[in-house]
């Protein structure tokens, strides 16, 4: 990907390059709050609600979201508790391209986006529809493993893996005025968490 415009950071480093305050594992930890899903994928659901343009509350089965161009890249993940795995081949529809199906009203700021069980991140606009940004199904070429978040996450490789959920369910469109705070942003960590900046705390700025 180009330079171009506000391609992030990860999109232009160099091979081997790490965020700053990150040492390199072979193979991310399987790492999150509360229980693995047990939903039947075939009946999984994705919900766009919030300050949409229409007002209206969108569900789309997920038959429709993954009829969406297919899209594989390769990201690293950012743990903010210092690990980063590098070389991830992600398989998934854009965010951008799901958004198009349901977009945000003028003025939306950020997105809470959502997981079952309630685990969520609020996520800047900008940094969601990022080309690289994927609704991802496929990890370095299986389906999700259960544990991994099948049938959906959230991958935004410039980000901390906090602000990707798995069992990724939908998100709400935010106003500035809305409360916008997720699971870890609630318990401190940072609205934006932009891992090439270090942007693991909210007490940053
Ligand atoms: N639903 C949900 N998604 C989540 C989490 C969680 O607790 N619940 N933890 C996040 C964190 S902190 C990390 S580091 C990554 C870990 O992904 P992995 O288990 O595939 O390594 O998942 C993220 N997505
Ligand atoms: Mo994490």
């Amino acid at each position: 990907m180009s330079e171009t415009g506000r391609a992030p950071r990860s999109a232009a480093a160099a091979p081997g390059e790490l965020p700053p305050g990150q040492h390199l594992v072979d193979t991310p930890v399987v790492m999150h709050y509360g229980r693995v899903p047990e939903r039947d994928p075939e009946a999984w659901t994705v919900t766009i609600g919030g300050a949409t343009a229409t007002g209206a509350e969108h569900v789309f089965p997920i038959q429709e979201v993954l009829r969406l161009p297919t899209v594989t890249e390769v990201g690293d993940m950012h743990c903010a508790t210092r690990w980063t795995a590098q070389g991830i081949t992600w398989t998934g529809v854009r965010a951008v391209d799901v958004a198009a199906l349901a977009p945000p009203a003028p003025g939306v700021t950020t997105a809470l986006v959502f997981a079952e069980f309630g685990y969520a991140a609020n996520v800047p606009l900008q940094d969601l529809l990022t080309a690289t940004a994927l609704l991802a199904t496929h990890m370095d070429g299986e389906p999700l493993a259960p544990e991994r978040g099948a049938p959906l996450r959230l991958v935004i490789p410039h980000l901390y893996t906090w602000k990707g959920p798995k069992w990724l369910r939908g998100w709400n469109y935010l106003l500035p005025e809305d409360p916008d705070r997720g699971f870890w942003e609630e318990r401190g960590y940072h609205p934006r968490g932009d891992a090439w900046r270090e942007e693991r705390y909210a007490h940053q700025g």
